[in-house]
C-alpha cells in the first residue's frame, strides 16, 4: 500500500454493532483519516454518523463505492464481503474483512497483531480479521506456545449476543423484559432458534456434517493458521449466553514441557495485549461486565490441570466488539500504514 499522510477510509456495515465500534476506534486512536465513507444498506442510507465531531451521511453500498478509497473495513456479513471485497480490490482498495468469507483462503493473511503481524505484508488486497473467540484465545496461547509448545487445547466459550449483531442485542433485551413481566409464552424467537434470555444455547452459526458448529470449526482452523502450526490439536464447544457484550472462555491447554501456573502468570503479565487478573483469595478474575469498552484480553483462574503432567486451565475474557472485531481490524490497518498510536492510548490498552 502506498504510504500517504492521510487515507480515504470506507467502513462497510457502518451502522452495525461492529461498524459503529470501528468508527469509534478509528477516532480514538487518531487513525490518519482524510475522509471517512460510511456504507450500509438502502435501509439506513441517509442516516448520519458522527466522526471527529462531524456529522457524515451514510451511503448505500454500490459497485462504484470504492473509487478513490485507500482502505475499506468490511463488517456487513460474509455474503456482502464475497460480493464487494473483490470489487473494492479491483478499484485499488485494501480490504480488511471481518467476516469468515476469506479467512481460510491461502492467499489471504489471517492476522492478530500480537501473534503474526508479519503476515499483513503478504496480502494481495484482502486481509482477514479472525473470529472473535479465536482472537482473544490466540493472544493468550501464543506466549504459552512459544515457551512450552502447545499439544492440545480444549475450549468452551460463553459468547455474548452482540457477536450476532444489533438485532440479537434487541432480542435479548425484549425477551428479558417479557420474562420478567410473566409473558414468556408470548415470546417468538427470531434471531436464535430458542429463547436466549435466561438460557445457554450450545449452538453458534450452522451445524456441519461432523456435528460441530461452524463457529467451533472456525476456532480449530483459524488457530492453526494464525499460530502457523497445524500440529496444535484443538476441540471447541461454543455457547451463546445471555450477556450483551464480552465473550468468556474456559481454556484447557496441554503443553509438551511443564509450565507451572506461577511461570505462566509471569509470562502472561509480560505478553502484549494481555492483562492478568488472578487473585482468587480476593474474588478477582476477569468478568464480562467489567471489561466492556476495554482493549486488552483479560486472563485469570490460571491453574495447573492436576489430571495430566503438563496442563493448564485458564479463563479468558475480552470485549468481542473491540479486540474481537473492530480494534483488531484497526490495529491491522495501523501496521499496514505505519501509524504509531499515541502513548496515552497504548497505556489505556495495556493497563
Ligand atoms: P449487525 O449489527 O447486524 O450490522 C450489519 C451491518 O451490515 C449493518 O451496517 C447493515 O446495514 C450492513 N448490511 C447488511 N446488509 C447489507 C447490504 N445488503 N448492503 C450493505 N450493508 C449491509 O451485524 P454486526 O454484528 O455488526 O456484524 C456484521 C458482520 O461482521 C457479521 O456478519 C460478521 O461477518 C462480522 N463479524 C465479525 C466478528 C469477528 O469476530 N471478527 C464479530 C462480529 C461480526 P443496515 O443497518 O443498513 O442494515
Ligand atoms: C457471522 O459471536 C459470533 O457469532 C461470531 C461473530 C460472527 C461471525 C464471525 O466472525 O465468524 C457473527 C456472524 C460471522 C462470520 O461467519 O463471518
Amino acid at each position: 500500500m502506498k504510504k500517504k499522510g492521510k487515507y480515504i477510509v470506507a467502513v462497510v456495515g457502518a451502522t452495525g454493532a461492529v461498524g459503529k465500534e470501528m468508527i469509534s476506534v478509528l477516532e480514538e486512536r487518531c487513525f490518519p483519516v482524510k475522509q471517512l465513507i460510511p456504507l450500509a444498506s438502502s435501509r439506513t442510507a441517509g442516516n448520519t454518523i458522527t466522526f471527529n465531531d462531524k456529522s457524515i451521511v451514510v451511503k448505500e453500498l454500490k459497485d462504484d463505492s470504492f473509487e478513490g478509497v485507500d482502505l475499506a473495513l468490511f463488517s456487513a456479513g460474509g455474503s456482502i464481503s464475497l460480493e464487494y471485497a473483490p470489487k473494492a480490490v479491483k478499484a485499488g482498495t485494501v480490504v480488511i474483512d471481518n467476516s469468515s468469507a476469506f479467512r481460510m483462503d491461502d492467499e489471504v493473511p489471517l492476522v492478530v497483531p500480537e501473534v503474526n503481524p508479519e503476515a499483513i505484508f503478504t496480502h494481495k488486497g484482502i486481509i482477514a480479521n479472525p473470529n472473535c473467540s479465536t482472537i482473544q484465545m490466540v493472544v493468550v496461547l501464543k506466549p504459552i506456545h512459544d515457551q512450552a509448545k502447545i499439544k492440545r487445547v480444549v475450549v468452551s466459550t460463553y459468547q455474548a449476543v452482540s457477536g450476532t449483531g444489533k438485532e440479537a442485542m434487541e432480542e435479548l433485551f425484549q425477551q428479558t423484559q417479557m420474562i420478567l413481566n410473566f409473558q414468556k409464552d408470548e415470546i417468538k424467537p427470531k434471531v436464535y432458534p430458542h429463547v436466549i434470555a435466561f438460557n445457554c444455547l450450545p449452538h453458534i452459526d450452522v451445524f456441519l456434517e461432523n456435528d460441530y458448529t461452524k463457529e467451533e470449526m472456525k476456532m480449530v482452523k483459524e488457530t492453526k493458521k494464525i499460530m502457523d502450526d497445524p500440529s496444535i490439536r484443538l476441540t471447541a464447544t461454543t455457547v451463546r449466553v445471555p450477556v450483551f457484550i464480552g465473550h468468556s472462555e474456559a481454556v484447557n491447554v496441554e503443553t509438551e514441557t511443564k509450565l507451572t501456573a506461577d511461570k505462566c502468570r509471569q509470562l502472561l503479565k509480560k505478553a502484549p495485549g494481555v492483562v492478568v487478573i488472578d487473585d482468587p483469595a480476593n474474588n478477582k478474575y476477569p468478568l464480562a461486565t467489567e471489561i466492556v469498552g476495554k482493549d486488552p484480553t483479560f486472563v485469570g483462574r490460571i491453574r495447573e490441570d492436576e489430571s495430566i503432567d503438563c496442563g493448564l486451565n485458564l479463563w479468558i475474557v475480552a470485549d468481542n466488539l473491540r479486540k474481537g472485531a473492530a480494534l483488531n481490524a484497526v490495529q491491522i490497518a495501523e501496521i499496514l500504514v505505519g501509524h504509531k498510536v499515541m502513548k496515552a492510548v497504548i497505556d489505556v490498552e495495556y493497563k
